[in-house]
């Protein structure tokens, strides 16, 4: 597989849907190495250990992490699966950004930001990183949060290991829509 195959796959499995490997992550989203590279190898994808930590150093967004033992693996965010990442509540920034498209705005309007099939809400402290996320979509509309009033009104932030900041919801009060 080339790495960017494998990257997409990692997600995949430690995000969204481990079974497809017959994987089990624990409580806190982390597979032993060993065993998923087995199970991947079970059910035809094949990389070796030194392609996945390649892989896990080399990712644009740092999107997985290995334990201090280097024995377990984890994706820092964006799963579907319920998993409990452990982070500790953080202060956020004054201002943070969302990336989305025009065809939501009207629920957004309503609703506010929902985390949809997430675990959490996905804010970025920069422009151009949420610019990024929004492009996924289409023509990409920026929402800017006031996650320093929140934060002052007690809503809860969580920054993941590689930098992104998470919440659970975000009111129509506190959004700003150009
Ligand atoms: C939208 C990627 C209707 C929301 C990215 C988004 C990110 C609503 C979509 C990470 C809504 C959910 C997450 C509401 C929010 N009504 N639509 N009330 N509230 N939405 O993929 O933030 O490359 O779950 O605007 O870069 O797009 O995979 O969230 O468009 O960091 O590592 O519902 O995924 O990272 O979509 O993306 P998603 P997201 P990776």
């Amino acid at each position: 597989m080339k790495t960017i195959e494998i990257s997409k796959f990692l997600s995949l499995i430690l995000r969204h849907k481990p079974e497809t490997v017959q994987l089990t992550l624990d409580e806190h989203g982390w597979a032993d190495v060993d065993h998923l590279l087995e199970q991947c190898a079970i059910h035809g994808y094949h990389f070796s250990k030194e392609e996945l930590f390649k892989v896990v150093a080399e990712n644009d967004k740092q999107r997985f992490a290995i334990d201090e033992s280097g024995s377990r693996i984890r994706a820092s965010q964006g799963h579907t699966v319920a998993v409990d990442l452990q982070l500790a509540p953080a202060t956020p920034p004054a201002t943070l950004y969302h990336g989305t498209v025009e065809k939501f705005l009207d629920a957004i309007r309503q609703d506010g930001l929902q985390k949809m099939q997430r675990n959490h809400l996905h804010l970025s402290a920069n422009l151009e990183t949420a610019v990024n996320v929004g492009r996924r979509r289409g023509a990409p509309v920026i929402l800017t949060i006031d996650s320093g009033r929140m934060h002052r009104d007690g809503f809860l932030f969580y920054l993941s290991d590689n930098g992104v900041w998470l919440t659970e919801f975000v009111p129509p009060a506190y959004i700003s829509i150009p």
